[in-house]
Formats: structure tokens, sequence, C-alpha cells
């Protein structure tokens, strides 16, 4: 096992440092210290080499030229949007500067998706972490409260990867974090279109033409959004399309049941036909988006541009809960820290 720093290039005036755990397998895992960008999932192919399972790039400059793509982000303080940027929290009312069209959208112009962390690294018996830290204050974000906020990052000798999300505040405050990976299991330059999906799913959210939630749930079965059982992208992309879908691919919220210990069911299997590669990722909360980067032209990352060059699996609290209660309380109150994990276990 081993832990490699080095610098990947400047921001803000600030050195963006990757750190690079390696496990006794030869895979390896790369963050960023800056918005926690997870950079690298890299496994061995069968001709010797390794392929990243991430949509990534190499360089940094990509990362801000395309910031509205989120790549590999943890995003925060609450991912997906809050209708006007207005909530309550105990009947208190607050208001955060929206930054998509009426509504927020990611924590914000400036929240967790935009800082640089603290990072640590060490070995913990056959495990490898890294640890990331920051605290944001009303003053970065405009949410209220200083929140704390631990990502940590751990590879282990059986090749999966876990993301803890710790939170703790000195005021009430939301915390509803994600990881915004992007996957693309072909290593090839191949869309996602032959990846095969399957999701505990059996509703997704109602979305109005801003995206936000209605607060209606919809069947998923005998509709493009049904993959209870192995699913084709490809097939169900070309569903959507035959809907005249006007996003042109998935950007939408299912309802998951969340994994536990006792039942350890994935939220999500992804699979790679063509090379058997595949990712059964778990999360313990209610909700999965699923945005298919549809309609992308963005260069300089590790798949040729265009629509569905890699799918985001974002595991949170069903998206807009401050205005729909029976979505979950994502609310952060003092000397009640929270904790979140999603994790994904890597087979080929
Ligand atoms: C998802 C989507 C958004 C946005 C972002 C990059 O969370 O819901 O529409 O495009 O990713």
């Amino acid at each position: 096992m081993k832990i490699a720093t080095e610098k990947f290039g400047e921001y803000r005036n600030q050195d963006v440092m990757k750190y690079t755990l390696t496990n006794d397998n030869n895979v390896s895992i790369s963050v960023l210290n800056f918005a926690g960008i997870w950079q690298a999932y890299m496994v061995p192919n069968t001709r010797g080499g390794r392929v990243n399972l991430l949509l990534a790039a190499d360089t940094f400059d990509p990362y801000i030229e395309h910031g509205s793509l989120y790549a590999g982000r943890i995003v925060g303080r609450v991912a997906g949007r809050i209708a006007g940027g207005n909530f309550d929290i105990d009947g208190q009312s607050y208001s955060v500067p929206t930054n998509e069209g009426d509504n927020l959208l990611h924590g914000g112009a400036n929240g967790l998706a935009q800082q640089f962390y603290q990072v640590e690294t060490k070995q913990d018996g056959d495990k490898l972490q890294a640890i990331l830290t920051t605290s944001i204050d009303t003053t970065t974000d405009h949410f209220p409260g200083k929140e704390d906020v631990k990502v940590t990052y751990t590879l282990a000798n059986d090749n999966s990867v876990t993301i803890d999300f710790d939170g703790q505040t000195d005021a009430k405050t939301l915390f509803n974090p994600t990881s915004h990976t992007y996957w693309n299991l072909s290593g090839e330059a191949k869309t996602i279109q032959g990846h095969v999906l399957t999701l505990n799913s059996k509703y997704h959210l109602q979305l109005d033409n801003e995206k936000l939630p209605t607060g209606r749930k919809i069947l998923n079965k005998n509709t493009p959004f049904d993959f209870r059982y192995p699913t084709v992208l490809g097939t169900a992309l070309q569903h959507l399309q035959e809907e005249h879908n006007p996003e042109g691919g998935f950007d939408d919220t299912f309802v998951v049941l969340p994994s536990n210990r006792l039942a350890h069911e994935p939220v999500a299997v992804l699979m790679d036909a063509a090379t058997g590669r595949k990712i059964k990722m778990y999360s313990d909360r209610n909700g999965l988006v699923v945005y298919t980067a549809n309609g992308l032209k963005v260069d300089d990352y590790n798949r040729p541009a265009g629509s569905w060059f890699a799918i985001a699996l974002e595991g949170q609290t069903l998206p807009d809960a401050p205005h729909h209660p029976q979505f979950g309380d994502i609310a952060l109150r003092p000397g009640h820290p929270e904790h979140f994990q999603l994790r994904y276990e890597y087979f080929a």
C-alpha cells in the first residue's frame, strides 16, 4: 500500500494538491484538496494497464472551465435544488441567494463544491484514507451556522471505496451533501449507452419545468424509469427520447430503499456489458439523482465530448426536502452531528 502527494495545479493563489492512495492490488483512488474532487478510481484492465472508472481530467483547468459539471466534487451544504433559495428550520425562515434562475442549486455559488479542504492521509490496517476537513460559515455561502464538514475517502484492499460525510454546526442549518462523481466503466471511447443499470427503486419524483419536485411520486413500472431489473441504458434513453423528453436523457430523482447493514442491498448496480466491470453502490439515504450528462460538449475530459459520456449517481436525501417534509429532515442542529455514507464495491 502506498500514499503519494503531488501538485495538480493552482487556483485562487493556492496549490491544488492531488492525493493518491494505492492498495495491494494496484487499485488506486486520487482526490484533490479543491472541492474534494474524486479525480480517479484506477483499476487494472486485461492488457496489463489500468483504466479510470471516473469521468476526469488529467489537468486542473477543465475542472474550473466546466465548473457547472461538478465533476467529482463534494456538493453541499445541500445537494440538488431548493425552491426559491428559501427554507424554514423549526419555524424560523432563511434565504440564500439563488444561482440557477430563481432557485438554489448544489449549495449555491460558493458552497462546499467551491472550497479548499485540509487533507490528512493515513493507513489504518488494510485501509487507506484521505480525510478532508473544512468549515463553512454564513459569510461564505449565506447559509445559517458555521458548519464543520469532514469527508473521509477510504480505499480498502477489497478494492471498495467508502465516502463518509460528517457534519456539525453551531446554529441550525441544513446538511445533505453528496459526491457528484460521474461513472464510465468502459474506459474506451464509448458512451454509457452500453452500460446496464439496476436500481432498488419503485418510484421517481415528478419534476416541474424548473426540475423542482412537485411532491408527487410516479411509479417506475412499465416506464423508461423502470430499472428494477438490469436494464441497458441505451434502451432506456431511447424510450425517453420516444416520449419527447426535452432534457434528452435522465436528470431525475429516484426514490431508493436506503442500504442498511442487515440487508445490505445496493441502491444501484452499474455494469459495462462489454467488459463486465461492475460497481455496486450503497447509500444510507432515500434519494438517488441519476444524471446522464445530456447534450454536453465538454472537451478536455477522459471521454469524448457529447451526450451520455458518463453517468452521475448522486446519493442523498430526496431533493428540496425543506418544502416536502415527507422527503426527510435535512436540518443539522447544534449538539446533533450527522453522518452519511456512500460506498462503492468494484467487481470485474
Ligand atoms: C445534477 C442535475 C443538474 C445539474 C448537475 C450538474 O445534479 O440535477 O441539472 O446539471 O447535476
